[in-house]
């Protein structure tokens, strides 16, 4: 495969910038996004996935810079193999600028017959806004309108915050998983194998937390996940620092109900997998989770097969 373009645009204000140095950072972003400048121009930085090689592009959404790119998106735009689209869901004020500068991308990506995937970011989604009627309502009606789009591009709809991490890594992983055809089996193998075991979440992260593929339990609820996505996270920041291969855990969730499981790092040439395994701990039979661990043992060269099929 050859570079990768990845593209984040939306209006000034909307939080690409934010977006960005979350998924880089994934730890203590917070103090740094709240004093963010407004990006001027472009700001261009590189990542690596699966052993290839991404640049990603923050276009500064003030109207000087969207009306530059317009003006030559041959230059700017071009190219581009996948486009995140942030708006700002809190500005409802600015939802309309948002979907004309949205358009006018999209017609030039038609023009050139560049039908790339496009993920449209309702950001700045804050916790506190989850049950809010009024900027759910507004959500809606704006997917509706964009749904027009979806004629020509593959469009995919993420409500995110910097509030919750998860959100904006999930909205990122999806994304890339458009560009690597068959890591959707990763998924699929997932919820085969969580039917042998009574699984909470089986789940495939890169080293900087990419999500390769993941099963969650049916109705686990939203800050279940949040909860099991901060273990992980620190898990893995302990098993790189102390050089290990696999950790195990327990731990409640507020439920009050007890959980148990391991990361393992699985190891490809440079690149380095972290599985993440969470079964429902038996209290009364503590052996029967071990067995359970051991157990996922004999999945795991079906999934070693998978990823290599991937990153070839
Ligand atoms: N409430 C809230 N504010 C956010 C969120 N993400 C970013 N912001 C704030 O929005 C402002 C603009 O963010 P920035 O990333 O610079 O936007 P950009 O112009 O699109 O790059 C900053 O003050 C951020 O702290 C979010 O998820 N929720
Ligand atoms: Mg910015």
């Amino acid at each position: 495969m050859a570079l990768h373009k990845v593209s984040f645009c939306g209006l000034d204000n909307a939080g690409k910038t934010s977006i960005i140095t979350a998924i880089t950072k994934r730890f203590g972003f917070e103090e740094e996004v709240a004093r963010l400048a407004p990006t001027r121009r472009i700001a261009r930085d590189t990542f690596r996935f699966l052993g290839v090689e991404f640049t990603r592009m923050d276009f500064g959404g003030q109207k000087q810079y969207r009306e530059e790119y317009l003006k030559r998106p041959e230059k700017y735009l071009a190219g581009t193999d996948l486009m995140f689209y942030v708006i700002d869901a809190q500005d409802f004020n600015r939802y309309i600028e948002s979907i004309d500068y949205l358009e006018q991308i999209l017609l030039f990506f038609k023009e050139e017959q560049e039908y790339i995937p496009i993920c449209i970011l309702f950001h700045k989604f804050d916790p506190q806004l989850v049950d809010d009627v009024q900027i759910n309502k507004r959500i809606l009606t704006l997917k509706q309108a964009l749904t027009r789009y979806s004629i020509d591009f593959d469009i995919f709809f993420f409500e995110t915050t910097i509030f919750d991490i998860k959100s904006v890594m999930d909205a990122f992983s999806n994304g890339l998983s458009m560009l690597f055809e068959k890591m959707e089996m990763v998924s699929n193998l997932f919820s085969e194998i969580s039917e042998n075991y009574n699984a909470i979440l089986i789940a495939l992260f890169d080293a900087k937390g990419i999500t390769l593929g993941e099963y969650y339990r049916p109705h686990l609820q939203l800050q279940e996940k949040i909860k099991i996505y901060k273990i992980y996270l620190e898990l893995q920041k302990r098993v790189v620092a102390e050089n290990r291969v696999l950790y195990e855990f327990s731990d409640t969730f507020e439920s009050g109900e007890r959980f148990s499981g391991i990361i393992e790092v699985l190891k490809f040439g440079k690149l380095d997998f972290y599985l993440l395994f969470i079964v429902e701990e038996d209290e009364k039979n503590l052996e029967q989770t071990i067995v359970l661990l051991d157990k996922i043992e004999s999945a795991k060269p079906q999934m070693e097969n998978l990823i290599l099929q991937i990153i070839q």
